[in-house]
C-alpha cells in the first residue's frame, strides 16, 4: 500500500492494530460484493452490527463502552473504510461523529445511556438531519421548527439528502426552536416509529450508490422534553458536529485516492500494449508518480490534524483545509486511475469509477469545496464572503 514517507513507522501498536482489522474487513467484506450492491444501489445492511463488534462507529469518544482511541486510529480507521468505498464511510461517519458525538458531547445521562452502546454495537442506526429542500450551504436558514406544547415540542419541518434515513433507529434532528424569543437552533432526538416522521429514499443518485438516502418528514411530531439535547443551543450544536466528520472524511478521501492508485499501479504493469506493460510508458509513469505525490501530500495533511485534534488545537478552519484538498485530491486522482485502466476502468469491476462517481458527493456534502474555499477566505482575510 502506498506509504511512501514511511508514516507507518510512526503508529503505535494500537494504531496498526485497527488500521489492519478495517484493511481486513474491506478486503474479505467488501470488495468482493461492492461492485454488485453499487450497481444494485444498496447498502449492506447485515455488516452493520459486525462494524459495531469491530469497533467501527466513533472508537475515540471516551466512556459508555467507546474505548477512545488516538485520533490517529480513529482517521486510520476512516480511511480504510472509504478505500472499500464512501459510502461504508459514511455509514460510520454518520454513526459516529455525526450522531453518537452530539449525544455524547451535549446530551443528558439519561440520552447517552439510552442510545451510546446502542448505537456504538450497531443494534441500533442513527442518521443526521441538518439540510432541507430550501437551505444547504446555508443551514441557519433552515425551516424546521419546534413549538412547545406541554410536556414536550411538536416538530414540523422536511430535511433531505440524510443519510442512512430510510433505515435509521433514531434521527438527530435540528430545528428552530419558537417558544424563545430569539427562536434558537437545538437538537432534538427523534425516533423514526414516531407518529407523524417519515423517512423516504431517495433512489435516483448516479453517486454514492452504496449508501442509502432519504428525506425526513416531520408532520406535528411530538417529542417529550427528555429529547432535547441540553447541552446546546444556536448553530454551534450542528456545526461543531460536521467539523468531526470532515475530520473523518480527509482521512476518508486518502484512502479512496489510494485504493485508485493500487488498481492503477496494478494495471499498468499487467496490462500490455505494443508488446509489454504499459507501465514501462513515461506517460503512465507521470500519471503515477503525480498520483503518488499527490496522495502523499493529502496523508500528511491529515496525520498532521490528527496532531492537532490529539492535543485540542484543531480548529474548524484547518479541517475545512484538509476537507476541501483531500477531497479535491481523491476526485481529480480517481479520474486519471480511471482513464488508465482503459475501457475497463469504465466497469464495475474495478474500483476508480466507482470512487469517481462517489467523489461527486463527498466533494459536496459536509459543506461544498466552495464553502471551504470562503471558510479559508474569511480566516485569510477576516472579510466573510457568504452572504
Ligand atoms: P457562524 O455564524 O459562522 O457560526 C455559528 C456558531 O457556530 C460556530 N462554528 C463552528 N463550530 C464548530 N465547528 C465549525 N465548523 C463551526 N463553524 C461555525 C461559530 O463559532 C459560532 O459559534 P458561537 O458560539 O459564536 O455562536 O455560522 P453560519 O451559520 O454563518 O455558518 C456559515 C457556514 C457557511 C460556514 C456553515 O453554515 C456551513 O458550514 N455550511 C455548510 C453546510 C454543511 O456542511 N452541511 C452539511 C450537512 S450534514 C452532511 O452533509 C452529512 S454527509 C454525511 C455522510 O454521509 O458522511
Ligand atoms: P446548495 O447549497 O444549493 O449549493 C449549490 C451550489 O452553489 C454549490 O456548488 C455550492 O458550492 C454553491 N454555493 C452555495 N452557496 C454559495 C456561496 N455563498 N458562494 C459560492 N457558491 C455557493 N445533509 C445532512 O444534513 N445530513 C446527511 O446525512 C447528508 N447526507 C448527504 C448524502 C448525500 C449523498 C448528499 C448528496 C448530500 C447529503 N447531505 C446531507 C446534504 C449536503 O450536505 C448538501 O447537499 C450540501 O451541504 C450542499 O447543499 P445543497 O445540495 O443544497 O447545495
Amino acid at each position: 500500500m502506498l506509504d511512501f514517507v514511511d508514516l507507518e513507522a510512526d503508529l503505535d501498536e494500537e494504531e496498526r492494530l485497527i488500521r489492519d482489522t478495517a484493511r481486513e474487513f474491506v478486503t474479505e467484506q467488501i470488495k468482493p460484493d461492492i461492485g454488485d450492491h453499487f450497481e444494485a444501489g444498496t447498502f449492506p445492511t447485515e455488516l452493520i452490527p459486525e462494524m459495531g463488534e469491530l469497533g467501527f462507529y466513533a472508537p475515540n469518544l471516551e466512556g459508555y463502552g467507546s474505548p477512545n482511541v488516538s485520533e490517529t486510529a480513529y482517521g486510520l480507521l476512516m480511511q480504510e473504510l472509504e478505500a472499500g468505498d464512501s459510502g461504508l464511510r459514511s455509514m460510520a461517519s454518520v454513526q459516529g461523529a455525526l450522531v453518537m458525538y452530539p449525544i455524547h458531547a451535549y446530551g443528558s445521562e439519561a440520552q447517552k445511556e439510552r442510545w451510546l452502546p446502542a448505537l456504538g454495537e450497531g443494534e441500533a442506526v442513527g442518521c443526521f438531519g441538518l439540510t432541507e429542500p430550501e437551505h444547504g450551504s446555508n443551514p441557519a436558514g433552515m425551516e424546521t421548527n419546534a413549538e412547545r406544547d406541554g410536556s414536550g415540542y411538536v416538530l414540523n419541518g422536511s430535511k433531505t439528502w440524510i443519510t442512512n434515513a430510510p433505515i435509521a433507529d433514531l434521527a438527530v434532528v435540528w430545528a428552530r426552536d419558537r417558544s424563545s424569543d430569539d427562536e434558537p437552533v437545538r437538537g432534538f432526538l427523534v425516533e423514526t416509529d414516531r407518529d407523524g416522521v417519515t423517512t423516504n429514499e431517495i433512489d435516483e443518485k448516479l453517486s454514492m450508490r452504496a449508501s442509502i438516502t432519504g428525506e425526513i418528514g416531520l408532520r406535528d411530531v411530538f417529542v417529550p422534553e427528555e429529547n432535547v439535547l441540553p447541552g446546546v443551543s444556536g448553530m454551534k450544536g450542528p456545526l461543531s458536529c460536521l467539523t468531526q466528520a470532515r475530520y473523518g472524511i480527509a482521512w476518508g478521501a486518502v484512502g479512496a485516492a489510494r485504493d485508485c492508485f493500487e488498481q492503477a499501479r496494478e494495471y499498468a504493469l499487467e496490462r500490455e500494449q505494443f508488446g509489454g506493460p504499459i507501465g514501462r510508458f513515461q506517460l503512465q509513469q507521470e500519471k503515477l508518480a503525480e498520483m503518488a505525490t499527490q496522495i502523499t501530500l493529502a496523508q500528511l495533511l491529515a496525520y498532521r490534524l490528527a496532531d492537532l485534534k490529539e492535543r485540542g488545537d484543531l480548529r474548524p478552519q484547518h479541517v475545512s483545509m484538509a476537507k476541501r484538498n483531500n477531497v479535491r485530491t481523491a476526485r481529480e486522482q480517481s479520474k486519471v486511475a480511471r482513464e488508465m485502466l482503459g475501457g475497463n476502468g469504465i466497469t464495475t469491476d474495478y474500483s476508480p469509477m466507482r470512487h469517481m462517481a462517489n467523489m461527486e458527493t463527498v466533494y459536496t456534502y459536509e459543506g461544498t469545496h466552495d464553502i471551504h474555499t470562503l471558510i479559508l477566505g474569511e480566516e485569510l482575510t477576516g472579510i466573510q464572503a457568504f452572504e
